[in-house]
Parts: structure tokens; sequence; C-alpha cells
């Protein structure tokens, strides 16, 4: 769900409440009805997503443009699902390996809080595309480019909830909760309305069957994997079904559940989700790389990646289109680029699938929504600074790829001495026996430091100086007599290959 109008998310409810309960598949096959052990889980382990806003990714078809208006951003702009299909080229030049879109069926028609519904997070009918960003005989073209280019496709799915003004909501007044239900229900989160939208009532076979439909409709369409939107306020046991249909299809779910940490995260891939979103190191790499804060609060969250059940999953972000952006954390367009660069590095050499909303990788800036919606500008459009940090982001993510310690390697957290911790992060990722040593630092100059091995817990080889993997920065590490010598510049991180 997107903040798009003067509302505030609910308050955070963690973990506490979650309710505890494992998903059993077991899938009846065949005349003789034999019990077929549970199928695998779909994995999105060595992924890269790339995340578009239709509407405000590219134009690709001016006659379509109805109400648009590009001058306010809270009005349709025109980006639609030819633009996006034109420019999979630019993701695949990046890097990405996977795209996810916000949600593209139909919406409602007209505004509501003087706010056009180009988020998409406004549905009124979840089978159909929304003219603005073109046909379904679009959406199979997009589509069959994503197959051919050999990439993922991840589909925002609204759950909870139709757009304020969808003609079923008057039609089909039944499917929803009112107000009674919502003053008598013990569980507020799930039974009010979100930002006053007409709230879903899942348990209603009818609008199981709505939603079910709409899953079963797209994955027909070719559709790998499912992002589901405010998954907070979804009804437990429609997504314990929804979910388990989803197993059985061989569909990867990545859920929404506003500032979850890692324990909700944890609850969540219990309960048959493939992911979620680890907002907690969203917040944890703004204040360190951004706001100048230190990395022991990324160390605090990363060390509790041990309690999920499938870490390789876990979907790993700096920004998206529901907080402000990155590089808005700071006043000065350089040091927000700079950061960024680092940031980008950084995300790099985390274990999880990482997901770049569009612009990020140009450090586009742009406080909370809409602001952090703005048009997409592509490479012809760009400043030096802008392609600099492209260049970035690319080497990033193609040294992650070439890497399958990065990709897909187990993460060890280093236990650096308490007097740098907020200056030093190390982590080690392995597969194969081929180590990779990453190091962030959060000092704002150069500096060297020599660590002894056993103080890290670390065995390794001795090793003559080694530069980075990350082209044009100048980071090295060096290994003998039992100590482990790093030499980095301010306000960055590295990977170095071990012996
Ligand atoms: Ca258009
Ligand atoms: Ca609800």
């Amino acid at each position: 769900m997107s903040k798009q109008f003067p509302h505030s998310r609910l308050a955070p409810a963690l973990s506490s409440s979650v309710v505890r309960q494992t998903l059993l598949l077991s899938v009846l096959l065949g005349t003789g009805g034999a019990v077929q052990s549970a199928p695998a889980p779909a994995s999105f382990e060595g992924q890269v997503i790339y995340q578009v806003m239709p509407d405000r990714f590219a134009d690709g078809n001016a006659a379509n443009n109805a109400a648009v208006n590009r001058a306010n951003p809270r009005a349709w702009h025109g980006g639609d699902l030819p633009g996006l299909t034109a420019k999979l080229p630019y993701l695949q030049q990046l890097g990405a390996t996977a795209l996810w879109m916000t949600p593209i069926y139909r919406q409602q028609s007209g505004n509501s809080f003087e706010t056009a519904a180009y988020h998409g997070y406004w549905p009124a009918n979840f089978q159909e595309v929304d003219p603005h960003f073109g046909t379904l005989e679009d959406f199979d073209t997009l589509i069959g480019a994503t197959q051919k280019a050999g990439m993922r496709v991840v589909l925002d799915q609204v759950i909870n909830h139709y757009g304020y003004t969808a003609e079923v909501v008057k039609q089909q007044p039944a499917w929803f909760n009112g107000e009674a239900q919502c003053a008598s229900s013990p569980n507020k989160d799930v039974d009010c309305a979100l930002a006053g939208l007409p709230d879903l009532k899942q348990s209603n076979p009818e609008v199981q069957k709505v939603l079910f439909d709409a899953a079963d409709f797209w994955r027909a369409h070719g559709v790998s994997a499912f992002r589901y939107d405010a998954i907070k306020h979804v009804e437990r046991p429609f997504l314990n079904a929804l979910l388990a249909r989803d197993r059985a299809a061989g569909t990867w779910t990545l859920g929404e559940w506003y500032d979850a940490d890692s324990g909700t995260v944890a609850e969540w891939q219990r309960a048959g989700f493939d992911s979620l979103f680890l907002f907690s190191l969203q917040a944890a790499m703004r204040d360190a790389i951004m706001s100048g804060q230190g990395l022991d609060r990324v160390s605090a969250v990363l060390s509790r990646a041990g309690e999920l059940p499938r870490p390789g999953e876990v979907a790993l972000f700096l920004d998206n289109h529901d907080v402000p952006r990155f590089a808005n954390g700071t006043l000065f367009e350089d040091d927000g680029q700079a950061r960024t660069k680092y940031a980008l590095r950084a995300l790099m050499t985390l274990r999880g699938v990482p997901v770049i909303w569009q612009g990020t990788e140009i450090a586009m800036r742009g406080g909370s929504d809409p602001d952090n919606r703005r048009d997409m500008r592509f490479e012809s459009d760009w400043t030096p600074a802008e392609r600099s940090v492209f260049e970035v982001a690319r080497d990033a993510i193609a040294v992650r790829k070439a890497s399958a310690s990065l990709s897909r390697g187990a993460q060890k957290l280093l236990p650096v001495p308490p007097t740098l911790e907020s200056d030093l992060l190390l982590l080690t990722r392995e597969l194969n026996g081929e180590p990779v040593l990453a190091a962030w630092h959060n000092g704002k100059a150069r500096r060297s430091y020599s660590i002894r091995l056993s103080a890290l817990g670390l065995t390794a080889q001795d090793q003559a100086v080694t530069r980075s993997l990350f082209a044009g920065q100048d980071a090295k590490v060096s290994i003998g007599g039992g100590w482990l010598h790093l030499s980095l510049p301010g306000r960055d991180a590295a990977a170095f290959a071990l012996k």
C-alpha cells in the first residue's frame, strides 16, 4: 500500500502478535489419491529485482494519455506498458534479472484526495489492464519480451481493498468490512479500513474467489512471482490458503509488511511466504550511510539473519515508492550521489534479493510521496554525476552476479572490536570454498585498519595485497602473520576475494 495522501500508516504491530502457524502443503494427485510431498518452494536467490512504477517510468504510447498532466505530481504522467517494454534493454544494461511492477490493473476512474490512481493501488478490476497502461495485449507483449530476455516478472497484487470509488463497492456491499465490523473487531489492523480504503472481507467465499481468480489469471499470462501489498491488513486464513496455492503453482511470493524487522520476516517465511521486505535494514542503512549514524545499527539488523528460515530470499532495498528517496537524506546533491554509490556497493555484498527502485541507480532525489515518484530520467538526460552513479550500480551488480559467493553464499558477520564498530562492518560470504570479505567503512576519511584474525573469528590464508572486486575504488586487503590489514576509502563499501 502506498501513502499517497495525508493519512499515516497504522502503527506497526510487530511479531509478538503474529500467530505462529505452519502451512502444511500436501497435494493430492492422481486417481489413486497418492499423497505427494510438498512442492519445493520457488527461489529468487541470485536475482536482482528492478522496481518500476509504470506511470512514472516511460511513455511508449501517447494515444493512451487521458488526463495526463506531468506538471502535477498527483496526476497521471503517461508511462505505460509499451514504454516499459521498450526500456527492457536498459534494465538489462543495469544488470537486473527481474522486474517488479506496481499494480497495472484497472483503477478507479477519477481522483480521490485530489490524487489520481496513477500508482495502481486503487483498483477497480483485478483482471483488466488500466487503459492508461495499455491493453492486455500490451501486457502479453511485455511478458513475452521479458521471457525472451531471460527476466522474471513480479506482479504487484492488491488483496486488501478496492479503490475508493470502484463500482464494486456499491454493487457488492457484503464483500466489505463496514464500520460495525471494524468497531467490533479485536483485530483492527485487519478489519478496519486502511487509509479509508474499502476493506475486503476475505472470509467471504465470493471475495476469496475474486482474489484467487486474479492470481490464476496473471499466472496464466506468464507472471512467475507476486508481491502482495499490505499483508498486515489481510485476514490470516485467507493468506494461508493463497500462499498454499501459489506454492503449489511454483509462484514466488514477496509480502509487504510495512516496517517488518527480522522477526516479522521469519514468522511469515515460516507461514509460507518466500520473502518479505526487510524494512529494518532499509532504515539502518539510511541512518548509517546517508544520515551519518553508526554502522553498528546495520550490524544489529544483520546479526539477526540467523532467525530467518530462508535468509537468501529476503528482499533488501535502499528505498521504494513508499519512503523518501535514499539520496534525499542529505541536503547536497553531490553528497547524496557519493553516499548512494556507497550504499549500492554495500547492498550488493549482502545475502538476500536486492531490489532497486527506479532512479536509485542514478541517485534520484525526492521526499515523501508523491515527490519520491518523479518521472524516471534516462541516459540522454543524465548529468555526468548521475552517469557515474549508474556506472557504480552497474559494476556492483555485475560483481555480485559474477560471484557465486556474493549471489548465494552463506553470510557471516565478523565481530569487529567495539571501538571500531561504528565505522567498520565486516562480513564474509562463502559458497563453494571461494570466500569473499565485505568491508563497509563509515569513516569520513581514508583509513587503514589492522585486526587480529583470531579476534574476528576468521581463518584465512596469508595473501598479498589484493584490490577490491568493485571497479574504480582504491580499497585493499592483505593477510599475514595472523593479522588482517585493510586500507579503505572514506564512506564506501568494498569486497575482496579471499584465498
Ligand atoms: Ca502513455
Ligand atoms: Ca483489511
